[in-house]
């Protein structure tokens, strides 16, 4: 019997066996060691040539080139990155937010604020230090069903990933929009007991219109160290509210981390900048550079 090459996308790989769609199909493939060797791993979001075995079984033999690559969750080729936030249990940590927002940027990756669990605490704290950002923000409470319907349009014919901390709600949220999913989600209290997330893996859900989304696994920290690729000079790039302030900058080679004529601070005096997001760029920054410096 005669094999046909066909080209699909991955959803979820685990333990050397791919879940690839490809016309409205599922096939599970194994992978040649060759390509593992030369490309590396093959992630969920790839894009790759595959033998059909015609039994629903199939061997990847080509990984075709890659828009973007995240490592952490890892996923490649998407176009959407939406960080969940909730306003409280678990409060948020800025830092971990921004941080997921700079890669985004660096990666060219559209980048989206979700707020949680609107219906347990006032949410305008967390809009007015996103409100300067190009980022679309959308108010959610999946209990109350608000927001819901807006980031399902949000979502629409990309290929999507939701991250954001453990318990946020991330897979209540998703259940909300596409309830035939039925994810796993999970009590706060019983996650910090069992110190564990509900959602273990990484997996792109293909949904209508051409839509995939990954629910992943909720960080405790991410690490900096994963992204040295970011270098400490470029940081202020990847703050696109930053841009059209940097030209009040006194010195040509301001850091925006502690000069006094710095554009960046003028604008936080003046409320054009979040205080708090300037925060993130001084840690991150400080990072980076101690990560630079033994490169
Ligand atoms: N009040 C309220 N609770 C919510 C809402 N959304 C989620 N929750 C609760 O928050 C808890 C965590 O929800 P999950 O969906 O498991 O959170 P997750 O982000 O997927 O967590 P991980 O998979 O561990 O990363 C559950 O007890 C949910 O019932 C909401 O809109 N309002
Ligand atoms: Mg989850
Ligand atoms: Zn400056």
């Amino acid at each position: 019997m005669s094999t046909i090459e066909k080209i699909g996308l991955v959803l979820s790989a685990q333990n050397g066996i791919y879940n690839l769609e490809c016309d409205g199909e599922n096939y599970f493939c194994r992978c040649g060691t060759k390509i593992r060797k030369t490309d590396g791993r093959i992630l969920a979001g790839d894009k790759v040539v595959f033998r059909d075995n015609g039994d629903g079984n199939g061997f990847i033999v080509d990984l075709m080139p890659r828009k973007n690559t995240l490592i952490r969750p890892p996923v490649a080729n998407i176009d959407l990155l939406a960080i969940v936030v909730a306003p409280k249990d678990p409060a948020p940590y800025l830092y971990n937010i921004d941080l997921l927002s700079v890669i985004a940027e660096k990666n060219n990756i559209q980048c989206a604020i979700v707020i949680s669990k609107s219906d347990i605490e006032d949410c305008s704290d967390i809009k007015r230090i996103y409100k300067n950002t190009p980022f679309k923000i959308i108010e959610t409470s999946s209990k109350m069903g608000i927001g819901t319907e807006e980031v399902k349009s949000l979502l629409n014919s990309k290929v999507c990933v939701l991250c954001g901390a453990s318990g946020v709600g991330k897979s209540t949220l998703i259940n909300s929009i596409y309830p035939h999913l039925k994810l796993e989600t999970g009590d706060l209290s019983e996650k910090i007991k069992r110190g564990k997330n509900t959602t273990r893996v990484t997996r792109l859900f293909a949904l209508e219109n051409g839509t995939y989304l990954a629910d992943t696994p909720g960080f405790t920290a991410v690490n900096t160290e994963l992204y040295c690729t970011i270098t400490h000079k470029e940081l202020y790039t990847l703050f696109p509210e930053f841009a059209e302030h940097t030209c009040r900058c006194r010195y040509l080679d301001c850091t925006h981390t502690k000069e006094q004529e710095c554009g960046i601070a003028m604008a936080v005096k003046e409320g054009k900048i979040a205080a708090e997001r300037h925060e993130s760029y001084k840690k991150l920054y400080l990072e980076l550079k101690n990560i630079d410096r033994y490169k």
